[in-house]
């Protein structure tokens, strides 16, 4: 078994690689929520949306999220009945979170997302981070904003001070993570933003127990590239915190939990700090602009179990 760790669009990628790379063995790939809400009365969870669609080969390449080709006549028809519009729910999209919302008053979120995930042919294990509710809170000089109100309200635009996991303390892992973590040989931290991808994975205390205990080898993927994040605001998010928003400020994160860390050939330089901290470093194209590169990248991954 091999278990990713997965925020949005990045995470997603990898986890495609790491699944087409492997043959028989199981990819379970633990997704954050600390991003879903509700909206129009629907529960919306949009990485792990984001991971089954990259899975299913249905994803749009422009954006990594939402349905390839999707048209928004419902959420047109929205607009005239004066509901917000801001966040784009496709019509291909919608049925998810309709299904979702309507399946959620039987079943866990776990039981829900491996009964969706079936139904769009997703071979790997997608499980939500918790079954009970997290939300990630922004903290901004405007105060304190809901996750999807900084990020696609008001367009990642606000100074963020800090950033806090509602939930998390109280929050516990599924009997399904649990078992996915117990059986692993490897443990991938995907290249998502460390601070609201895996940061709410990670605030969930039974789980960073859990990965500090398991006896896989654990690896991190840098979501930053020569002092650039390949997608989000990764960057201004770190300076807003005080942290250096580079491939040693992200190894600096995880270096209690991970024996080794991938950064790009670009920052190769950066390597002797990271291995200051006693990680084994390996330096590679991390950047998966095409289908090819998500599989080199995920060999490269997978050579360090
Ligand atoms: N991101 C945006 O920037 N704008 C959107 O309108 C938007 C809609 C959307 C709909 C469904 C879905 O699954 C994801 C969507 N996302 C959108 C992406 C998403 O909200 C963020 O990228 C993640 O929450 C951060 O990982």
């Amino acid at each position: 078994m091999i278990v990713a760790l997965s925020g949005g669009v990045g995470g997603a990628k990898l986890s495609w690689g790491l699944e087409r790379s492997l043959a028989n063995e199981e990819l379970a790939v633990i997704v954050n929520t600390g991003d879903d809400f509700i909206l129009h009365g629907l529960y919306i969870a949009p990485d792990l949306d984001t991971v089954m669609y990259t899975l299913a080969d249905l994803a749009n390449p422009a954006t990594g999220w939402g349905i390839a080709n999707d048209t928004f006549h419902a959420l047109a028809m929205l607009e005239r009945y004066g509901q917000p519009v801001w966040f784009q729910l496709g019509d291909r999209d919608l049925a998810i979170h309709l299904a979702r919302t309507n399946l959620l008053r039987q079943q866990r979120l776990t039981e829900v997302t491996a009964t969706l995930a079936q139904a769009l042919g997703v071979r790997s294990r997608i499980l939500p981070m918790s079954d009970q509710r997290v939300e990630t809170r922004i903290l901004t000089p405007d105060g304190e904003l809901a996750f999807q109100d900084y990020f696609v309200r008001r367009r990642q635009q606000d100074l963020v001070h800090g950033v806090r996991f509602q939930g998390a303390e109280q929050a516990t892992l599924s009997p399904e993570v649990l078992a996915a973590l117990a059986q692993a040989r490897l443990i991938v931290f995907c290249p998502s933003n460390p601070i609201i991808s895996i940061g709410p994975i990670l605030a969930v205390p039974e789980m960073h127990a859990a990965i500090a205990s398991a006896q896989a080898r654990k690896v991190a993927v840098s979501p930053i590239i020569a002092g650039q994040a390949v997608k989000g605001p990764l960057v201004a998010m770190m300076q807003g915190l005080g942290l250096e928003p580079s491939a040693p400020g992200v190894a600096r994160l995880y270096a209690d939990l991970v024996d080794s860390f991938i950064l790009d050939q670009q920052d190769a330089h950066l390597a002797p700090q990271i291995a200051a901290l006693g990680l084994k470093v390996t330096a590679t194209n991390t950047l998966m602009s095409d289908h090819s590169r998500r599989r080199h990248l995920a060999e490269v991954v997978l050579a360090q179990a």
